[in-house]
């Protein structure tokens, strides 16, 4: 019986709070559990350290289709050209033969691993297999792969050892769509999910430590997320501190580390979330001789900024020659890139997202008593107000430089920073504030 003097309506709203607040804690509770079974957050947060630190990556997507770079008996093929066998409906028996012409004998990973290196980038994620099934690996399941080509070199395994050589992650994408493997469609596809298991095998005990293994090409119809929970379990098996994105299984519903948004940067990012935008610098990401609409340095560089200010990483991809080597305007935009970050790296490497839920004049990124300002536009004669927020200033500096800046208290409750009258960087000048204590945006401007 209902106590007659509790109104039934307050009573439905205690249990209407409960159960919301029963709920929210169930999410927030899942979203720290994104960890893995009997994996606690700590130690998770321990396995991702060095990727949330990382920030910016190399993707490097390298076949056969580097060959034909998006041209067919003379014909063009429209759309991104590692595609080039589906677009171009080119039979596979017309396709694998390119495997004979590969002799990329340009390449040099050293050379590799320096241009990703200079640029600012922490790892490297590099196609083992691309949908069109040729392994850029020494497998011991096929012979479509690099050893059957005139190349005969092993080129992960090249890459992988300057990588640990230099002090670069590496990282496997590898596709599970596959046009070549006669079991990969249809009823034989347990097969090949056989196959598929033994190459990853081969991949992450032939080659020392992996940092990522990037699926992609899950949305096929055989692939299950089932299927894609127990893969995920079989890599981490062989490499526990491996780190798997969620294309491991149907993305929306995947386990796996992080997000993969593709050629665009989530506007509020994925708040809760890992996460990583992938990108091309032109419009595709194998190679493509008549490609040449690239990002301009400055737009590379905001899209870093808003992504890293958003939470995110950015896989920043580079689609190298049939000779093996990086296209020029992507060797010199990732150079200017990396010149930047040597001076301004501290405002993005190991940073937090922004505190604020916007900054007109650019990004803010942080660190614990420390607030970004990366300046995008120019506030007039160099007056900026200031985010609010309630903690105290101690100082305010130039990051490159390190020009200290004076700062007001206005009446208005304003706090006014006086910048230089022109911006010392047009692409991003960057502000640091030094603060007391965790940021604490006032409550107007709070996320
Ligand atoms: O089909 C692939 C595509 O070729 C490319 O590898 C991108 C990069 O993330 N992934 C798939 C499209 O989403």
């Amino acid at each position: 019986m209902l106590p007659n003097k509790c109104p039934l309506r307050a009573l439905l709203l205690v249990v209407l709070v409960c159960f919301a607040v029963g709920w929210l804690a169930a999410v927030a509770a899942r979203r720290a559990e994104a960890a893995l079974p009997g994996e606690t957050k700590q130690q998770k947060d321990a396995r991702m350290a060095w990727w949330r630190e990382a920030k910016f990556g190399m993707f490097i997507h390298w076949g056969l289709y580097a060959i034909p770079a998006g041209e067919w008996k003379g014909k063009k093929i429209p759309g991104i050209g590692e595609w080039i066998m589906h677009r171009g409906r080119i039979p596979k028996e017309e396709y694998s033969p390119l495997q004979k012409q590969f002799n990329p004998v340009k390449f040099d990973a050293k050379q590799w691993v320096g241009i990703a290196k200079r640029a600012g980038m922490k790892y490297i994620v590099i196609t083992s297999k691309h949908h069109d099934g040729f392994c850029l690996f020494d497998s011991k399941l096929t012979d479509y792969d690099v050893m059957g080509s005139p190349f005969k070199r092993d080129i992960l395994k090249e890459l992988s050892d300057e990588c640990h050589r230099q002090g670069i992650e590496i990282c496997w994408y590898h596709s599970i769509m596959d046009w070549y493997h006669p079991d990969a469609r249809g009823a034989n596809f347990p097969k090949y999910a056989d196959h598929l298991r033994g190459q990853l095998k081969e991949l992450l005990t032939n080659y020392g430590r992996i940092g990522v293994l990037w699926f992609d090409g899950e949305w096929i119809r055989e692939w299950t997320a089932p299927q894609g929970i127990e893969l995920e379990k079989y890599i981490r098996g062989l490499q526990p501190k491996l780190i798997v994105n969620n294309r491991v299984g149907k993305r929306k519903r995947a386990p796996g580390d992080f997000g993969t948004p593709e050629q665009h940067i989530p506007a509020t990012g994925m708040p809760g979330w890992d996460w990583e935008t992938c990108m091309t610098m032109n419009n595709t990401w194998g190679f493509k001789k008549d490609d040449h609409n690239w990002k301009s340095t400055p737009d590379i560089v905001r899209k870093l900024v808003d992504i890293v200010s958003k939470g995110g990483n950015f896989l920043l991809n580079v689609g190298p020659t049939a000779e093996g080597l990086n296209p020029q305007p992507s060797v010199e935009r990732l150079a200017q890139v990396g010149a930047r970050l040597e001076v301004n790296g501290e405002s993005i490497y190991g940073t937090g997202p922004s505190p604020f839920e916007k900054f007109p004049q650019g990004r803010c990124t942080r660190k614990p008593g420390r607030l970004y300002l990366h300046m995008f536009q120019w506030p007039a004669k160099g007056r900026l107000v200031a985010p609010a927020m309630e903690n105290e200033i101690k100082k305010a500096c130039l990051l490159a430089g390190g020009r200290e800046l004076q700062f007001v208290l206005e009446e208005t409750g304003e706090l006014v920073i006086q910048l230089p009258a022109e911006a010392p960087d047009k692409i991003d000048t960057v502000v640091v504030l030094e603060v007391e204590g965790e940021i604490k945006p006032a409550t107007a401007t709070a996320k």
